[in-house]
């Protein structure tokens, strides 16, 4: 042993450790983008008269009629503050069904002529028209609610094939990845003996995504697909395969062993019996 041993091993460590730390910090980022497309909080600040200049604003003192036109994404939670502007009684509210009558779960305000704030979760989306229900049918609006894509992408199927290879030979890791708008990344982290790597997959036919390639070191792998979609949800699913050096394939050879034991020593036993009875 030189002296410079313990300082490689100290450094191949240090690489490891490195390693595991990168794809850690690499997995961190995936999961923590999960949670950020979540509702987020809006806040609208609306004002409201119905003497001229009738209708409602963003701003004070510029109201029209119809108003501003309003959009969130469903799952937001909203906060509306309004302020009556002349001094008369107001009251906000959101026709989801179109039928110009208040409904149970509707989001509306209570009355005001100074101020007020209310919040509710936009759940139902579609366009909508908002209103003054006690001025209806002046001080309205069109809102929308937008049907925003909150779910991640599906990975219906994978696959390691062949499961079992000899050193050098080619493991295709595959994936069918759908999702409701688009697959926007479909990455695999592969975990082996002296391997612990972030690849990109390929685009295959269709939905189907694939990373082929060649691994050297004999032993059990372990994947985990991670699948992406443009609003950064993420979705993940996990396999294995193993590098070996038998040529045989997945064949084992454990059982078969225990028996031929068996049958030998039987046989053994057998023939030593018979010629202890002959003598
Ligand atoms: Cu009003």
């Amino acid at each position: 042993m030189g002296p410079r041993e313990p300082d490689k091993g100290g450094r191949g460590r240090a690489i490891v450790v490195a390693s595991a730390l990168t794809a850690t910090f690499i997995l961190g980022l995936l999961v923590s983008r999960a949670p950020s497309v979540a509702a987020a909080g809006v806040t609208i600040h609306l004002y409201g008269r119905f003497m001229t200049p009738t209708g409602w604003s963003v701003t004070p003192g510029s109201e029209s009629d119809p108003g501003p036109l309003i959009s969130v994404n469903r799952g937001d939670h909203v906060t509306m503050q309004l302020t009556s502007e002349d001094g008369t009684p107001h009251i906000f509210w959101i026709d989801y069904d179109n039928d110009g009558t208040i409904d149970a779960g509707e989001p509306q305000s209570l009355q005001f002529t100074g101020s007020t704030s209310f919040t509710f979760d936009a759940l139902q989306a579609g366009t909508f028209t908002y209103w003054c229900a006690i001025h209806k049918p002046v001080m309205r609006g069109t809102w929308v609610t937008n049907a925003s894509d909150i779910t991640p992408p599906t990975i219906a199927s994978v696959a390691a094939v062949p499961a079992r290879q000899a050193p050098g030979g080619f493991v295709n890791l595959s994936a069918g990845v759908t999702d409701d708008t688009a697959v926007t990344t479909v990455s695999v982290h592969v975990v082996g003996p002296a391997l612990d790597v972030n690849l990109t997959m390929a685009r295959g036919a269709l939905d189907e995504w694939y990373l082929n390639r060649t691994y050297e070191s004999p032993g059990a792998y372990s994947f985990t697909i991670w699948a992406g979609d443009a609003r950064g949800n993420v979705q993940s699913r996990g396999g294995s395969f193993s590098i070996g050096t038998t040529e045989g394939g997945s064949f084992d050879y454990g059982p078969l062993l225990i028996v031929s034991i068996s049958v030998i020593s039987a046989t053994l036993g057998l023939l030593i019996w018979v010629s202890r009875r002959r003598r």
